[in-house]
Order: structure tokens, then sequence, then C-alpha cells
């Protein structure tokens, strides 16, 4: 599966999110959890997927970590089933390098990690030594802490700058410069107001002339600002920052809502491409 030239993409892409965790499927046992997933995958690349994201763990606000085991034991079935049969690139979202390393064995070919690498050092040599992209996501602490008083004083540009210093090393440790993407990681040890000021100013970390991804899918924020609408009550408001991520020049939209998103792209792109 050839992966895309990310400074030469005619539009963003839309990557779908296939989250294989225990809740994230509302039946019980793993083979339906799996066999779930898989129908899910084909079901977002007929909706227009470009990409599809499989993680194991979830990373909501005061989540419990799981081992590398549990978590490979959950998201390996999902990518050897889909891997060379789904017709689109496959990222495993871990911060782990064990984890990264035996998905991308077993088909995988990017590496989706919210911590950008900080989590454990040794995911850049696992990325550098199997070739993998690797989307380098911002955090500040982990998925537990990381909303107990969240401060920045330019928020745009300090979360710039941490993505910047995370690529360089990223380099240093042998990953190519062409594979590598930043994420401003939306909802990340960040305040409504932090995720409105780097939504508003995405085109300014985009200007810093790495491919960027965006993940505002359904997140909290949005919640927030429609009258506490629940996660499968956000799609418009998802919609809204995925145009404006669009206009601002992203590479990628990490979503759920595939079919909706896809057609958000579609006309938003068009637009941004426009004369
Ligand atoms: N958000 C979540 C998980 N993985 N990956 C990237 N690159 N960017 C994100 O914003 C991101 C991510 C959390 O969202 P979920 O629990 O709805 O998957």
């Amino acid at each position: 599966m050839s992966l895309p030239r990310w400074n030469a993409l005619p539009r963003p892409l839309v990557m779908g999110v296939l989250n294989v965790t225990p809740d994230s499927f509302s039946d019980g046992g793993r083979f339906l959890t799996a066999a779930a997933a898989v129908e899910r995958a084909f079901q977002m690349v007929g909706e227009g997927a470009d990409l599809l994201d499989v993680g194991g763990e979830s990373t909501r606000p005061g989540s419990e970590p799981v081992d590398a085991a549990e978590e490979l034991r959950r998201v390996l079935p999902v990518i050897e089933r889909l891997a060379g049969r789904v017709g689109v690139p496959l990222s495993i979202d871990t911060t782990k390098s064990d984890v990264a390393g035996a998905a991308i064995k077993a088909g995988a070919a990017i590496v989706n990690d919210i911590s950008g690498g900080k989590l454990d050092p040794e995911m850049a040599y696992v990325v550098a030594e199997t070739k993998a992209h690797w989307i380098l996501g911002h955090i500040r602490g982990t998925p537990r802490d990381m909303m107990d008083n969240p401060v920045y004083g330019d928020v745009v540009a300090e979360v710039g700058d941490e993505l910047m210093a995370l690529a360089a090393s990223a380099e240093e440790k042998g990953v190519p410069g062409d594979v590598i993407l930043v994420d401003p990681g939306i909802g990340f040890g960040k305040t409504l107001d932090h995720n409105l000021s780097l939504l508003k100013h995405l085109d300014e970390l985009v200007g810093r002339g790495r491919p960027v991804c965006v993940g505002t899918s359904r997140k909290g924020f949005l919640g927030k600002l429609l009258g506490g609408a629940p996660p499968e009550d956000r799609v418009e408001g998802t919609a809204a920052t995925a145009a404006l991520a669009v206009s601002a020049g992203v590479s990628i939209v990490r979503v759920h809502d595939v079919k909706a998103m896809a057609r958000v792209v579609a006309v938003a792109a068009a637009v941004a491409n426009a004369r």
C-alpha cells in the first residue's frame, strides 16, 4: 500500500477513526468486537475514508492506561484482517513502541502517536527502522493528568514550537523529514479557549512547513459550545471545524462521521483550491 506524498496532496485526506476498545462496540467477546471493527472499517472506506486509524487504548481525559499486551490483543486481529484488503493505508494510534512495531509488522503503515514520541523514547527508533510514517501529536502530561490546570502564555506559539522541536528530534533519530506530520492535539491538556485559539490560528501551524493532521471529531469542547450535546450529536460542530481546518491548509482530518466529513472536505477543498 503506497503512502501519500504529504506535500503534494490534491485535497486533505479523511482519516476514519476505528477505536477497538471494549466500550467502543456494544457487544461482548473479542471476536465479535474484532468482527464489528472490521465491518465498520469497510463501511468507512465505502463512505470516503482515505486512511483508517486503529486504536486500542482510550485517550479520553482521566482514562486509565492499558498495557501493551492488552492493546495488541485488541488491535492486531483487526489490522491483520484489514491490511492489504481494505484498500487504504492503516495507521496505529498508540504511544507505545512495542505496539507500533507489532502493528507495522501486521500491516499498518503510519504511527499516530498523540504524545509525539514523548511517552516512549524508543518510538522514534521503531518508526525509523520500520520506515513508517509518523504523526506527532501535542500533549502536555499524559491522558490521565493532562487536564490538571493546563497553562499557556501563547498557546499557538508554544504548541507550534514544541511540535517543531519534536519533529526535529525525530529527524535526528533517523526518521526522514518527509514522513513526519504534526498535530496540535485538540483537547489534549487544553481548555476550551486553548482549543479555539489553536483552531483559529491553524494556518500558522501549517505555515511552519510540516504537514498537519487535526482531530476535533465529537470532542468535549464541541459539547460545551453546543449546550451539552453528547458525542454522537456533535456532527455539525465537527463539520464546522473540519471546514475551517481545510481552509487553513491541513493535510488530514481525523473523524468518526466519515460520510458527512468526506462531503465537508470535498466542498471545503474545492473552495480552498479555487482561483
Ligand atoms: N484524538 C484522539 C485520539 N487520537 N490522534 C490524532 N492524531 N489527533 C487527535 O486529535 C486524536 C488522536 C482522541 O479522540 P477519540 O477518543 O475520539 O478517538
